[in-house]
């Protein structure tokens, strides 16, 4: 009998580790509050549609239950619930909160619990610990471990998977750090980096993701001013990217979405707010970002003008709900902004997601450009980046707004059609 351990949370990033852990010995019970889920992932059926998850979930690989009671036996616990932003922006921990609480109930002395969520520093440590103490009556650094190990799933990625990405670690104590660091040695297959911490490797994730929203806010900021100095701002990024070295290329888009990178930032935001100090580069680039579908909407609008047509009244697809291409993920997506927003101007609208059938109002691509005056793409899905000039015009189509810079500008002006893109 494999060393028993606990995932809490068995979602995109719960439930590969735990088929991860499972595949290298341990014993892995999975908890989760969600009786469907578990009930899928008992009978050896993938419930979050995930490649990785699906060929590798088997009948009883792992146990899933809605009971905290199982982590009473094991020796290291690992929380991997979500963490999302309120819509004041403020981090909501009530899901970590409640399992922290949940798990404190049944813990044993010599446990070592690992946060992967994602939280701004001091959250650990000012907050998770004093909530296990008081909920367990065991003494930290005493008697059981606390430590962080972010977690770093990309969703959709079949190449950087949780077998195979670098991980950090922070703990409460040298005992802590040193039996979480052996833990992910033994089962994934990259360097575990043991960090200063908790709160070190708090700010690891954080500063990850923050990394990434300024830089695409640079671009997104430098493609409103190329729009208006008429120049392809995607074409001198590529061109920029020849540069073997000290430049990171990333794209302009109609926004950010997703669940960790329009997130993530305000973790840090806030609570050095908190503390006193006030991000300005960094709330600046969540503004210009955040800005983007209101870009894109006035880019349309000039489109249409031009086709000397007003957004009342016209008929308009929206392709793409999901934050990414081909995932179905639409956690803090800009399609929902654009939406709204084409909804209130009074755009006739249809809208088109193949991953999201159910908020669509047409089964397929062909029926949602149908008769359409405009189209809107939102999200760039393999669906959506070849269409046929041609066809599009029969069916009607006389302006594409492409928010996501991924058709091809030359064919679609080809054939007539009206093109905007986002800084192209
Ligand atoms: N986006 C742009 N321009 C870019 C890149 C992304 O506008 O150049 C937009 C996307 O359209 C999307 C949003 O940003 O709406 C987020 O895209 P993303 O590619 O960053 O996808 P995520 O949110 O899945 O980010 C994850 C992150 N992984 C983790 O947090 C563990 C992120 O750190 C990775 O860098 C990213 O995947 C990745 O590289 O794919």
């Amino acid at each position: 009998m494999g060393e028993r351990i606990t995932v809490v949370g068995l979602g995109y990033v719960g439930l590969p580790l735990a088929l991860l852990a499972a595949k290298k010995g341990y014993e892995v019970t999975g908890i989760d509050l969600d009786e469907k889920k578990i009930a899928y992932i008992n009978a050896g059926t993938d419930p979050i549609h995930d490649e990785y998850v699906t060929s590798r979930l088997k009948p009883e690989l792992i146990q899933a239950t809605d009971s905290f009671a199982g982590a009473a036996e094991a020796s290291i616990i690992i929380l991997c619930v979500p963490t999302p932003v309120k819509n004041d922006f403020q981090p909501d921990l009530g899901p970590l909160k409640g399992a922290s609480r949940s798990v404190a109930e049944h813990m044993k002395p010599g446990v070592t619990v690992i946060i992967e969520s994602t939280v701004n520093p001091g959250v650990s440590d000012e907050i998770i610990v004093p909530l296990l103490q008081e909920t367990s009556g065991l003494t930290a650094g005493k008697d059981f471990s606390v430590s962080h190990c972010p977690e770093r799933i990309n969703p959709g990625d079949t190449t950087w998977t949780v077998e195979n990405i670098p991980r950090v670690v922070g703990s409460y104590d040298e005992k802590g750090l040193q039996t979480t660091v052996d833990f992910y040695e033994t089962i994934i297959d990259a360097d575990i980096k043991p960090m200063g911490s908790l709160k070190e490797a708090e700010a690891v994730k954080v500063v990850e993701n923050t990394f990434r929203d300024i830089n695409i806010a640079f671009v997104n900021e430098l493609a409103m001013s190329f729009s208006a100095l008429g120049i392809n701002v995607v074409n001198v990024i590529d061109g920029a990217a020849t540069k073997p070295f000290a430049f990171m290329p990333h794209y302009p888009g109609a926004g950010v979405g997703g669940h960790c990178i329009p997130v993530d930032p305000y973790y840090l935001i806030e609570y050095a707010k908190d503390n006193g100090f006030r991000h300005e580069f960094l709330m600046l680039a969540r503004n210009i970002n955040n800005h983007m579908p209101e870009f894109a909407i006035e880019r349309l609008v000039e489109a249409l003008n031009e086709a000397r047509m007003p957004v009342r009244g016209t008929k308009i697809a929206l392709l793409g709900l999901s934050y990414k291409p081909n995932v179905a993920d639409n956690r803090q997506s800009p399609a929902y902004e654009i939406r709204r927003s084409l909804e209130a101007k009074g755009a006739e609208l249809t809208v088109f997601d193949p991953y999201f059938l159910q908020e669509s109002n047409v089964d397929n691509f062909d029926e949602a450009i149908m008769g359409q005056d405009a189209l809107f793409v939102a999200t760039a899905h393999n669906e959506f980046i070849n269409p046929d000039p041609e066809k599009l015009k029969q069916n009607g189509v006389k302006v594409i707004l492409d928010g996501r810079n991924c058709l091809d500008e030359t064919q679609i002006g080809k054939a007539g059609i009206i093109y905007r893109g986002i800084g192209i």
